[in-house]
């Protein structure tokens, strides 16, 4: 029965008793054993009552059971639904909730608070540890493996990533068969992956970045992957020298550059450094080809989309850009008040269609409409510019978003938790550069007349509700926060003031 993801993906495991990942004890798992596993998952989401189109929802560390749960997923044709590990019980039991997931796989250590969660949200529960232990790895041994993969079109749904929203509610992006498999195509091609690519897969599998971009395609081609937990620079340089590609969001970078251990000795069989999630700054770039003489392929995309453009492979790979639109892509640059198209060389939002662009948010037909046009464009919310020669620059973001180490933060939810904290009349957060992290988040509150609010204590409850990643790595008291004519909050005034704030 047909299921492209599945028959271009995951089929050619099959014949496959080569490494398709390896583990930081040296360990690996050939494609045929990983497919097995995959199968062994499928069979347990059969047996637990999951039918085609149903959802999973997954919060688990990395590991390759984890991964395997993606493609246990899609064999059973089900719909993927990874989380953060970082995200509280509060946060997950929204996405249990609004996606109505029927099954949901967490770690052990959190299944005491989610049991309630689950059960409130009409979800079963099971576990699944980095070690693969847990109820749902016994009821993968106790289940007949799934071979023969569910019938799905490239018009069914294989994923539901969500994406924090403005307004503070997060939406599912509904994604496609056929979109992931035409991005993880494309990528292929221009980047040159093949069977002969060892890429280091160090970022969390929970994303389209790790799981899409770095998995759909090293699947793809049929190459494999060096499986680190989490981005430890120690580790990255231990497995360098074994592997011939890495992604990674910019942190990667910097943090590599900060280690005299990274050498241009220690890279120089590499073929490929791509970056993405959050803007490589044009110094990092130079530095980095400066120590190694590779020049990082920067790229850009969104949870929505998979990726949008790519500098090019064979051309100059320009600092501060992220090149032009992938093919299949259509981009352009609109006027946010018109949406009429601006000329070459204007700064405006960025537009994409093509057959990457997801089908619209989770039971929310008005986001949808709001930001993915009938004519099949999608409103990214951030600004753009191209040059004479056809690169996109990433400008700034219409969306009040921060971007910290590759995570997306919207300021809003902070906010809101903020202004409810004791002794704080109103908030405003705000992202100000940060030497790690790109962005780092910065909260400045005004407390009440009288009040001198303890901010100990207000980071502190808000780390009960809110994942770490989101909370400000400070708080700051101002007597009024700097308002326009018409009363809006001037952030650009607040990240002037405190632009400093986490210099070294
Ligand atoms: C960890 N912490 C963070 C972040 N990561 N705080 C803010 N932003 C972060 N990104 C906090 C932890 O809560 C902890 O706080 C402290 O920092 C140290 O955490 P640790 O786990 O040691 O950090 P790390 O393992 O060194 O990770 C940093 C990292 C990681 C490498 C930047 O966040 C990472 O792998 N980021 C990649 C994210 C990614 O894949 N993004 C793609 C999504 P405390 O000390 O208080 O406990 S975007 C996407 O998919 C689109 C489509 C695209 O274009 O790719
Ligand atoms: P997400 O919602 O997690 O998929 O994040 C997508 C957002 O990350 C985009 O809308 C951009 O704002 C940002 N982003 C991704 N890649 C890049 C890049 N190379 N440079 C600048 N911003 C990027």
């Amino acid at each position: 029965m047909p299921n492209p993801l599945y028959d271009a993906l995951f089929a050619p495991l099959a014949t496959r008793d080569t490494a398709f990942l390896t583990l930081p004890d040296s360990s690996t798992i050939s494609g045929a054993a990983f497919l097995r596993l995959c199968q062994q998952v499928a069979g347990a989401l059969v047996a637990a009552g999951l039918e085609p189109g149903d959802r999973l929802a997954v919060q688990v560390e990395k590991s390759p059971s984890a991964l395997a749960l993606y493609g246990g997923a899609v064999i059973a044709g089900v719909v993927f639904l990874p989380l953060n590990t970082a995200y509280t019980p509060d946060e997950v039991a929204y996405f249990l909730g609004d996606a109505g997931a029927k099954l949901a796989i967490c770690d052990s250590r959190k299944a005491e608070a989610l049991t309630p969660i689950a059960a409130r949200c009409g979800s079963t529960l099971m576990t699944l540890d980095a070690d693969g232990t847990g109820s749902f790895a016994d009821a993968m041994t106790a289940a007949t493996p799934r071979a023969t993969p569910a019938n799905r079109t490239g018009r069914d749904l294989a994923a539901l990533l969500y994406t924090s929203g403005t307004t503070g509610r997060s939406k599912g992006a509904m994604l496609s068969q056929d979109n992931l498999l035409s991005n993880a195509v494309v990528l292929r091609d221009l980047w040159r992956f093949t069977e002969r690519d060892v890429l280091l897969h160090a970022l969390p599998i929970f994303h389209t970045h790790g799981l899409f971009v770095a998995t759909n395609t090293l699947l793809l081609a049929g190459g494999s992957m060096i499986f680190l937990p989490r981005p430890d620079t120690d580790a990255l340089i231990r497995w360098l020298p074994h592997a011939t590609s890495l992604m990674g969001v910019p942190t990667f970078y910097t943090r590599l550059l900060d280690d005299p251990r990274f050498t241009r000795d220690l890279v120089a069989h590499m073929r490929l450094f791509i970056s993405g999630s959050a803007p490589l700054l044009a110094e990092t770039h130079e530095a980095f080809e400066a120590r190694t003489g590779h020049r990082i392929l920067e790229r850009y995309g969104m949870t929505e989309t998979s990726m949008n453009t790519s500098n090019p492979y064979d051309g100059e790979r320009r600092a501060g850009t992220v090149g032009f639109p992938l093919p299949g892509v259509e981009l352009k640059i609109t006027d946010p008040e018109t949406g009429e198209t601006l000329p070459q060389g204007q700064i405006g939002v960025i537009e994409v269609r093509g057959p990457n662009v997801f089908m619209g948010y989770w039971q929310m037909p008005e986001k949808t409409a709001a930001e993915l046009r009938e004519n099949g464009f999608f409103i990214t919310g951030d600004l753009g510019q191209i040059d004479a020669d056809g690169y996109l620059t990433i400008v700034g973001r219409q969306k009040d978003l921060i971007i910290a180490g590759g995570y997306n933060i919207y300021p809003k939810e902070i906010e809101l938790e903020l202004d409810e904290a004791p002794g704080v009349r109103e908030s405003a957060v705000i992202g100000v550069p940060h030497p790690d992290l790109g962005e780092g988040v910065l909260g400045v509150i005004v407390p009440e007349p009288g009040a001198s609010p303890d901010t100990g204590a207000i980071l502190a409850a808000l780390g009960q509700r809110l994942a770490r990643f989101k909370i400000p790595r400070a708080l700051e008291i101002v007597d009024e926060l700097p308002r326009n004519t018409m009363g809006k909050v001037q952030k650009n005034a607040l990240r002037d003031r405190f632009k400093d704030r986490f210099k070294p």
